[in-house]
């Protein structure tokens, strides 16, 4: 009866031990505490992660290496109006976290040192869908980052004020012209706004290459928020009151940044055709970068256009539902 006991008491014990250690393991794996105003000095690891289409070997013969697509809104332009490529726009790598239960943070990677693009004033940010109807709502944008320090300085939120980004066709090509008035509005500008610390950009205290943002989660919907969101680079004489670039801009007067005819991918379900080489060289569409669409804090139910699954195209079609995103060629 007294060895029962002891038993007892020991695999209380080791349990007790069990829990205490999952719960220090648990405990570091979490993100270190960020305040409620302020970022954290550091952003956690378990993050969804884009891979974009890079252009450094195929920049000497200035084209891009392909991943444009003019129908779906993915553009792969990392180039001046000279076909002079800009590395330091180039997206490589981006990251979204939200294990922190104040902020959300994006981690943006370029090929470039971020710095040496300076003399282009170049901005990096997020486009976010929040009531998920493929409209975006907001364009959170920086300028290159003063330091390593997270500061409110330079980081701008635009929203519109017709809630009509992408006319009639969101994401798609529009018809006819589209007269929307783009990311016409600011809502929040270097700490000034409702709410003086909205949003935070920093350059990388690791990697020279990558700009960091931190957005409020509750701008998001908080820890259950969903919403649509994908990256953005830019030359910094981007006109926002252009969104969506393919409704104001016709792709010959847009320009291709390939010399490669149109191919037909199939991608994770979406059939695209790539943008044509007969169009090239860039004209007035040039020194911008993006990615896919991508959702968070849900799965995306039936067809969303422009969405990514995965950034890898396959030649042969993955089985999936049924899915037509229709190129529609400027006429
Ligand atoms: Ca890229
Ligand atoms: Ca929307
Ligand atoms: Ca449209």
């Amino acid at each position: 009866m007294r060895s029962v006991v002891f038993r007892q008491w020991s695999i209380a014990a080791i349990l007790t031990l069990l829990v205490l250690s999952l719960g220090s393991l648990n405990h570091s794996i979490t993100a270190a505490p960020s305040s409620p105003e302020k970022p954290g000095d550091t952003i956690g690891t378990k993050s969804r992660t884009i891979y974009d289409q890079t252009n450094e070997k195929t920049a000497k013969d200035k084209v891009a290496y392909g991943g444009d697509v003019f129908g779906l809104g993915w553009y792969e332009r990392p180039f001046d109006q000279n076909m002079g490529y800009m590395p330091f726009i180039d997206l490589q790598k981006i990251q979204l976290n939200r294990e922190d239960a104040n902020w959300v943070y994006i981690q943006i990677q370029v090929v470039g040192i971020v710095t040496e693009g300076s003399g282009a004033t170049p901005l990096y940010g997020v486009e976010l869908d929040t009531d998920l109807d493929n409209r975006g709502e907001f364009l959170v944008l920086t300028s290159i980052p003063a330091g390593t320090e997270w500061a409110t300085q330079g980081v701008v939120i635009y929203t519109n004020s017709d809630n009509m980004m992408g006319g009639s066709k969101p994401v798609l090509i529009d018809k006819s012209v589209a007269t929307n008035m783009g990311y016409d509005k600011e809502i929040f500008n270097s700490g000034k706004g409702d709410d003086p610390n909205l949003a935070w950009s920093r350059l990388s205290p690791k990697d020279p290459k990558m700009v960091e943002l931190a957005i409020k989660s509750t701008f998001l919907g908080g820890q259950k928020g969903k919403f649509i969101w994908f990256p953005w680079s830019m030359a910094g004489t981007t006109d926002l009151t252009k969104f969506e670039f393919n409704d104001k801009f016709t792709l010959a007067d847009a320009g291709s940044p390939v010399k490669k005819e149109a191919q037909l991918l199939h991608f994770n379900g979406f059939t695209v055709l790539t943008t044509s080489g007969s169009e090239y060289p860039l004209k007035g569409l040039w020194g911008v970068d993006n990615t896919p669409r991508y959702p968070s804090g849900f799965t995306p139910m039936g067809q969303m256009p422009g969405m990514g699954q995965s950034y890898e195209p396959t030649t042969e079609p993955i089985p999936r539902p049924p899915a037509d995103v229709p190129y529609i060629p400027p006429t």
